[in-house]
């Protein structure tokens, strides 16, 4: 079965490593080549900066990682075992921003795709290049080779300014009230090779418990990709539970929005056209949503086995739902 999981950062990813056992194609031993990946991710680049002339992109690399068996686990990003000398020593030379969390490991990711990118090399290039090492065991594409970023609206006491997702998110941990959410660049940004072929043969498209806002969101923002998804048959797996966000700060990009925080307000913004079932916990089991399948069921990813489960209930509904459709 063929699934393509418009995906970002922790959320997305914890859920592709139970969505892999539950499909089967688990995590190859280095070098197997017979991995026939069921799994196609298109890879959120919004969240992508560029520090001290490396080009950085978490939701990318926070996909390789935890899939590849490198994930630091119970932060949800960077690498296991990490150091940061080269993050001191930076500081020490009085370079900013101090506030990333640049970690040496990490930073050898960051030099290769900054070197690839320098010699030509497209970001789908690119990553496929870093995945050679990781085997993820899916196919991560990111959502586009073009550039994107989210920047966010804020005024705070210096005035009305956008500054880069990653301040707003690590610097500022999401408290500034953000007036809008900007995907710049996103207007003239293609889909990057392979996305559109990978949902026109995909047997169903799951959006795993991301940022519906700027990890989910930003995937659908491309032009062509949401157009795409909406001929195939999507379940959605909720990343609200009961009136608050499963882990991160998603409640404060979809107030930016004007979205509720609730799982039955992000699957009406994610739109009825667009999704044809939506998983959610059993504490909003009575969630209903115009022209929505929504069953219901525990959505805490609390471990490998429960999140494998839901990754099943939700390849579970999405057969159920795409034989109505034929
Ligand atoms: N998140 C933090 O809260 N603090 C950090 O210092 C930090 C550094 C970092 C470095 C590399 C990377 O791939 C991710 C990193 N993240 C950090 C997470 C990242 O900001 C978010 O996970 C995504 O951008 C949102 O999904």
């Amino acid at each position: 079965m063929r699934i393509v999981v418009p995906a970002g950062g922790v959320g997305g990813a914890r859920f592709l490593r139970g969505l892999r056992a539950a499909l089967g194609t688990d995590a190859p031993t280095p070098g197997d080549q017979t991995t026939d990946s069921a799994i196609t991710v298109i890879g959120n680049t919004g969240d992508d900066i560029t520090l001290f002339g490396l080009r950085i992109c978490p939701d990318l690399d926070t996909v390789m990682y935890t899939l590849g068996g490198g994930i630091n686990e119970e932060q949800g990003w960077g690498r296991a075992d990490e150091t940061f000398t080269v993050k001191e020593e930076l500081a020490a030379y009085g370079m900013r921003p101090t506030w990333f969390g640049l970690g040496d490991r990490d930073t050898a990711t960051h030099i290769v795709r900054a070197q690839m990118l320098a010699a030509g090399y497209p970001l789908s290039a690119v990553t496929e290049a870093l995945c050679e090492r990781w085997r993820p065991g899916v196919r991560l594409l990111p959502m586009t080779d073009d550039q994107v970023e989210t920047h966010v609206v804020v005024d705070d006491g210096d005035g009305r300014r956008a500054i880069h997702f990653q301040e707003w998110w690590i610097r500022h941990r999401a408290a500034l009230p953000a007036e809008r959410i900007v995907s710049v660049g996103v207007e003239s940004a293609k889909p990057a090779p392979g996305v559109l072929d990978a949902i026109a043969e995909a047997d169903a498209v799951i959006l795993p418990p991301s940022n519906p806002v700027v990890s989910v969101g930003s995937v659908l923002g491309v032009p062509g990709i949401r157009e795409a998804l909406v001929d195939k048959t999507v379940v959605g797996v909720s990343p609200i539970i009961g009136g608050a966000p499963v882990r991160g700060m998603a409640d404060a990009c979809l107030t930016a929005i004007g979205v509720q925080t609730s799982a039955a307000a992000v699957a009406e913004h994610l739109g009825a056209d667009l999704l044809d079932g939506w998983l959610v916990d059993e504490a909003d089991a009575d969630t209903r949503v115009e022209g929505i399948e929504v069953r219901s069921r525990p959505l805490y990813m609390s471990d490998p086995a429960a999140t494998e489960a839901i990754a099943r209930a939700a390849v579970d509904l999405a057969v159920e739902l795409s034989k109505e459709r034929r």
